[in-house]
């Protein structure tokens, strides 16, 4: 498998497992990512997700350039035939984290900032370095980095395809922490598991407001908020959580 895909309580670890590839992403891998997220959206017992890459160099090297991208070249034009995935066409609001274990390029960068959260390791270096081979970012890098990080440096990273190092990543907004590498995976564990001790619906609705809101004015994005809000006021969820706090106990979430 390209992909392994474990559920661990509450949480599914997905590793992107082509080490000797430095996990770049082949036509298999992406098909088993949009099986396995897709899945993981569907199970109602799993809350956040982590992605990672396998062994100690990388967490995903991008599209193979042997594979992939000569894949995208003869679907070309026909998006329809590419994989659903969070990074286009996949609607995902349970909390994705990534845990940058080494390179993180092209493709891999991209998977990163279709996450909601990034850790990455001492080690890790991230870029678009897609115009070093002739080609540009294709899942989303022109779009979702530049609403991440300052303009000047999104155009830096894309433009100019030199990676940066985990340090600047953290600098610039890019990552929110960063770990020695045996730390990675237990730094990403313990986040996922505060994310599963909250109500995991206000968390969805919120990550949904987050994301349809980004392109919307103000005023359309505040009149999405209050459906939401309607919406989440109707849960058992949001009673739990209430009644809870008044009681002074620790509420118990069902997801419902
Ligand atoms: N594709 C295919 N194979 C790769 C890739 C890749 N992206 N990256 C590394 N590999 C392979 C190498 O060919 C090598 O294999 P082999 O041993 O069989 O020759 C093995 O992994 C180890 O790599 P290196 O020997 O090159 O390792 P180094 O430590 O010397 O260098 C680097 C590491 C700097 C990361 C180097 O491998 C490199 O520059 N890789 C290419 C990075 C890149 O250009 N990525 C962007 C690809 S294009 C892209 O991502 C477009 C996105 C489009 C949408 C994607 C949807 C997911």
């Amino acid at each position: 498998m390209a992909i392994d895909y474990k559920k661990e309580g509450r949480i599914a670890i997905f590793t992107i497992n082509r080490p000797e590839a430095l996990n770049a992403m082949n036509v298999e891998a992406g098909r088993e990512l949009q099986q396995t997220m897709t899945d993981f959206r569907n199970d109602p017992d799993l809350w956040v997700g982590i992605i990672t890459g396998a062994g100690e160099k990388a967490f995903c090297a991008g599209a193979d350039i042997k594979d992939l991208l000569p894949f995208m070249k003869e679907h070309r034009g026909r998006l329809w035939e590419l994989p659903v995935t969070p990074m286009r066409g996949l609607e995902l609001w349970k909390p994705l984290i990534a845990a940058l274990n080494g390179y993180t390029l092209g493709g891999g960068l991209e998977i990163a900032l279709a996450c909601d959260i990034r850790i990455a390791s001492e080690n890790a270096r991230l870029g678009q370095p897609e115009v070093n081979i002739g080609m540009m970012p294709g899942a989303g890098g022109t779009q979702r980095l530049p609403r991440m990080v300052p303009w000047c440096k999104a155009a830096e990273l894309i433009l100019m395809g030199k990676p940066i190092d985990a340090q600047e990543a953290y600098r610039i907004g890019l990552v929110n922490k960063v770990v020695p590498l045996d730390k990675l995976m237990p730094t990403a564990r313990e986040w996922a598991e505060a994310i599963c001790q909250v109500g995991p619906l206000a968390v969805r609705a919120s990550k949904e407001a987050m994301i349809r809101g980004y392109g919307m004015t103000l005023e359309d994005g505040l009149r999405l908020e209050y459906s939401l809000v309607n919406y989440i006021m109707g849960t058992e969820d949001f009673t739990e959580g209430t009644t809870a706090f008044i009681e002074k106990r620790k509420p118990v979430y069902k997801g419902k």
